[in-house]
């Protein structure tokens, strides 16, 4: 450590770095060049194989780290130079033949700094450009061996270091973060054996089965390229007819249009491989494989008039979400489950394990805990870490292989293809975000911005000149897990991907009532942007096939009337194992019921009762909530007690969707300026209409009132969201309304 210390720069701002004072900084004017690109030795060996591989690292410990550091920079305390290194004595003027005169070609300061600026952007990802990343580790529970060689598996307790990129899949660089979208869940384990990026989704299903068809998938759902509207959004005519006509999309547009595609936080939600893998072991047996994340918060979404209205509070909802959740150390954790069946297995079930358009029910394969993965570092740089990591589908290590997954097929080509583009060149594995840990040799040599400085003469194999190096690894390497493979060449597909219904249905069967009144309103929505009645009315036809009260429903809310089935690719397709899975309902994982990290809008005025919410403010704390308090204008609020409140958030600054759950302030001077205020209503109208927890206290229950907020449900019934108490029953209330805010929403209320 304090070799790298002395001989790197530091970042001051982190802990377990080195500050800008320390002993360790390197003498000004040294030259501080990394000695080799190895932190522990230039050679694995058995004496440093543990330092160097993690086999036994201190939990939350990430490895990766080391080798990142080398690469961050810190000007604090520096002065400003080129890229040369040479110090710049003005950075406000340019050179000029005296003060009114031309500027001089000679300013090569000038240039440089203008040449580099205009060079600065790099295209973006061409599905998924929109992302927020976040390092972390994946913790082995236990062994894997009898599964699989797979380095992050081999013992329990092992930790990997990881980076992982969330993502919307439509929207540009610079879209918002709450559309209808499917989420990208891409999780690069810079293992001990090489990386492996597991490059999967918030949903278990996709589109499409086939590679071939991906191009046309994404040109149909990205803004019509006339006009280049619209902006992160499938509500519209291309993606719809699209999918119309290729009923294989509908098991995956159930999903879609299910509230998995407004989730509250990259924090709450599922991830999935997708596609089936393989598991390998020492003794080149082989399990089939479904990797599940599971995140501990619970899984939970938004609404969408709610998803929809953040769209305009704040851009980068789930940046933030994810950025000040693990700046405040609330680290966001999911478990690793697989699902882990054998051929045999496969070859029994009614659908086909090759076709990523279908699940594998957890009634049938139930999901095994193997680790978990916490996300404990917010990236120092967005450009250099974010958004030059490249993640690849191609990138498995020893103990996980491919199958013949033919959308699996295409991506393990798309990804190293895209990135030589978008990172340009065939370079992008040594962009510090992109190394892996694990040391790499090999004979490829040259293209553009190459980092490593290869010595020696020989680069080919076999040689001796080079003593034979670098050696192939034999069976410690990767070795393709020998499927017999004798067919003849075709296009074509097996009989059981042209079932594209009955998972479709067994989703839509498994969802609660409000989960399948929310799938019939985002139908509605997206069609009713659609213009063409013809695309409306054949997508009806395909969901005639999937429920016909949902055909009916949607139907319904289009104007228009149910339309026969559309023909059946297969008449009589195989008897499904379930016909209902609960797993597949967002209520199956509710979390832990707590409130940690949610954000509650208490309000206040002059004049507030202070005392009650610095009650209610002190419990939510306690509780790990994040109380903010919200008044007309920032700054200090005057309590009736004589003491003074800070508000941190105004009305105008920060609307009611940013807030979890609200709590309206005691106290008559108060209470009488909220009630002034158009933005009050506002806030008590959008958090009920979005089922979440009010509290009002004493004096504000007249603002209840106001809005026209009723404390019981049409059903009759108390609402448990909705709730009054008097000031000095502050500590109670505050029981009762933490509990409520944990049931994350009240859709007992759902209404629209
Ligand atoms: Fe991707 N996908 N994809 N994809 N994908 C990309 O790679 C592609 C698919 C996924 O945060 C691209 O680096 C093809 C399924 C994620 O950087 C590109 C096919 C799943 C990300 C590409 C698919 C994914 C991408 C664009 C069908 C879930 C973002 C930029 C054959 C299992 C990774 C890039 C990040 C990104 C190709 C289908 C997940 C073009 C050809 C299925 C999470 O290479």
């Amino acid at each position: 450590v304090q070799a790298l210390a002395a001989a790197f720069p530091h970042n001051t701002a982190k802990p377990a770095e080195f500050g800008h004072d320390s002993a360790l900084q390197p003498v000004e004017g040294q030259t501080a060049q990394p000695a080799s690109p190895d932190v522990t030795g230039s050679t694995l060996t058995e004496a440093n194989a543990s330092a160097k591989t993690g086999a036994a690292p201190t939990p939350g410990e990430n490895r990766a780290g080391g080798a990142l550091d080398r690469v961050r920079a810190d000007a604090a305390g520096r002065v400003l130079t080129t890229n040369q290194g040479v110090p710049v004595a003005d950075n406000q003027n340019s050179l000029k033949a005296g003060l009114r005169g031309p500027a001089l070609l000679e300013d090569f300061i000038l240039r440089e700094k203008i040449t580099h600026f205009d060079h600065e952007r790099i295209p973006e990802r061409i599905v998924h450009a929109r992302g927020s990343g976040a390092h972390g580790f994946f913790e082995a529970y236990d062994s894997l061996a009898r599964y699989t060689q797979a380095a992050p598996f081999q013992a329990a307790g092992k930790v990997t270091p990881v980076f992982v990129r969330f993502s919307t899949v439509a929207g540009e660089r610079g879209s918002v973060d709450t559309p209808r979208d499917v989420r990208g869940f891409a999780v690069k384990f810079y293992t001990d054996e090489g990386n492996w990026d597991l490059v999967g989704n918030n949903i278990p299903v996709f589109f499409i089965q086939d590679a071939m068809k991906f191009p046309d998938l994404v040109h149909a759902l990205k803004p019509e390229p006339h006009h280049g509207m619209p902006q992160a959004a499938s509500a519209h005519d291309t993606f719809w007819d699209f999918v119309s006509l290729m009923p294989e999309s509908t098991h995956m547009l159930m999903w879609a249009m299910s509230d998995r595609a407004i989730p509250r936080s990259y924090r709450m939600m599922q991830g999935f491989g997708v596609h089936t893998f393989r598991l390998v072991n020492a003794e080149g047996g082989s399990h089939f494989v479904k990797f599940h994340w599971s995140p501990k918060l619970g899984t939970h979404s938004l609404v969408w008039d709610e998803a929809a209205k953040i769209q305009g509070a704040d851009n980068d909802y789930h940046r933030r979400d994810l950025w000040e959740a693990i700046e405040a150390g609330e680290y966001p954790e999911w478990e690793l489950g697989l699902q882990i069946f054998s051929e045999a297995q496969a070859e029994a079930f009614s659908f086909d394990v090759l076709d990523a358009t279908k699940i594998v029910p957890e009634e049938l394969v139930p999901v095994t805990p193997v680790g978990r993965m916490v996300l404990n570092r917010n990236p120092d740089n967005f450009f250099a870490e974010t958004e030059q990591v490249a993640f690849c589908a191609a990138h498995v290590i020893p103990g996980i292989d491919f199958t013949n997954d033919p959308l699996l097929a295409g991506r393990i080509h798309s990804y190293v293809d895209t990135q030589i583009s978008r990172l340009g060149g065939p370079n992008f594995h040594e962009i510090p975000i992109n190394a892996p840990i694990a040391q790499v040799h090999n004979n490829q040599r040259d293209g553009l911005h190459r980092q490593a400085i290869h010595r020696g003469r020989v680069a080919y194999e076999p040689n001796s000149i080079g003593g034979g190096c670098p050696f192939q690894a034999g069976a410690r390497g990767f070795m393709s897990f020998p499927q017999p493979v004798q067919e003849d060449k075709v296009r074509g597909k097996p009989e059981k991907f042209a079932d594209h219904y009955t998972q479709a249905s067994l989703f839509f069967a498994s969802q609660t009532p409000v989960e399948q009144q929310h799938i019939v309103g985002a139908f509605r929505f997206e069609l009713s942007k659609v213009t063409i009645p013809a695309i409306r009315e054949r997508m009806l036809a395909s969901l005639v096939n999937v429920h016909t009260d949902l055909a009916a429903q949607v139907a319904a809310g289009l104007g228009m009337a149910v339309p026969a089935p559309m023909p059946l690719a297969l008449e009589n397709p195989a008897l499904p194992e379930v016909t209902a899975s609960p797993a597949l309902s967002l209520t199956a994982r509710p979390g832990d019921g707590g409130i940690r990290t949610r954000k509650i809008a208490l309000l206040a005025a002059d004049g507030v009762e202070g005392s009650s919410l610095r009650v209610l403010q002190q419990a939510l704390l306690a509780a790990g909530a994040v109380p903010v308090l919200v008044a007309p204008r920032l700054g200090a609020v005057a309590a009736s007690d004589g003491a003074t409140l800070e508000a941190v958030a105004t009305m105008e600054n920060s609307p009611p969707v940013l807030f979890d759950a609200l709590v309206l302030p005691d106290g008559e001077a108060a209470v009488a300026t909220l009630a002034a205020l158009g933005q009050t209503n506002e806030f008590i109208v959008n958090q009920y209409r979005h089922c979440k927890t009010i509290l009002a206290l004493g004096a504000s229950q007249s603002l209840l009132v106001a809005a026209g907020v009723a404390q019981q449900l049409p059903s009759g019934d108390v609402d448990p969201g909705v709730l009054t108490a008097s000031a000095n029953t502050a500590t109670t209330a505050a029981e009762v309304f933490i509990a409520a805010v944990g049931q994350h929403r009240h859709l007992q209320r759902d209404m629209d």
